[in-house]
């Protein structure tokens, strides 16, 4: 027996502008983001993070579970400890797991088992994915319910002026135990938060993106 009730849709977001113009200004925000591995040591608030951490958690989800966890690392020991543990796998990484076209597709990034900026960036937030609530309840479509939230939390930081990197040391488990997650918890994303550097610099390698009409198909 369906228990489903309804309410008027009110609370509509209206832009002051008309949609393509509105989709057009977002889109000149996003289209500037880098991915950014040489952070400054200039703080943000964690009223920053928190807001970031809440626009992130607006992202829908499976049955509105919220199958997340943000955690947010502003103490430099314990940012020490996860790059400790990060350089002990992308050591393993570079050294033996990745293969030789994975080798080569990463050159032009010139990224090595070296993390610096996983103790320089001022906030490192990682992202749990919940394979059930803490109380023991199932959760849908997980993947997908942590990877929009992770989007959102990308687009919000862009928007705030802040840089990001979407790291993955893989594989993350040590992040359980410097972090002192429950088992229910599984590593999904780190992302390193702040400043990019005055002598920031990025890829030389285009981040172009491919034309629209190869990704995009209209029918
Ligand atoms: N995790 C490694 C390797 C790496 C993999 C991909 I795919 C990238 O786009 C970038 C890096 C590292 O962080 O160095």
């Amino acid at each position: 027996m369906s228990e489903a009730r309804f309410v008027p849709f009110t609370d509509r977001y209206q832009p002051a502008l008309p949609p393509e113009e509105a989709a057009a200004a977002l889109f000149e925000i996003l289209r500037r983001r880098r991915s950014v591995r040489m952070f400054d040591d200039r703080p943000v608030s964690r009223q920053t993070i928190e807001w970031l951490v809440r626009c992130a958690h607006t992202a829908p989800s499976g049955a509105n579970k919220q199958p997340w966890r943000f955690v947010c690392v502003q103490d430099p020991a314990v940012k020490a400890r996860i790059r400790a543990g990060a350089e002990a796998e992308e050591r393993e990484f570079y050294a033996r797991r990745a293969n030789e076209q994975w080798l080569a597709d990463l050159a032009p990034l010139g990224t090595d088992e070296h993390k610096e900026f996983l103790t320089t960036a001022p906030w490192l937030v990682v992202v749990f994915q919940l394979t059930h609530l803490d109380d023991g309840s199932q959760v849908y479509y997980l993947k997908e319910s942590v990877g929009l939230a992770c989007g959102l939390f990308l687009a919000a930081a862009q928007h705030a002026g802040l840089a990001t990197l979407t790291h993955t040391p893989s594989p993350m488990a040590f992040l359980n135990e410097v972090l002192g997650r429950p088992k229910h918890e599984r590593p999904f994303l780190l992302i390193p938060v702040g400043y990019a550097s005055a002598d920031c610099e990025v890829p030389a390698m285009a981040i172009g993106r491919r034309p629209l009409d190869e990704v995009m198909v209209v029918i």
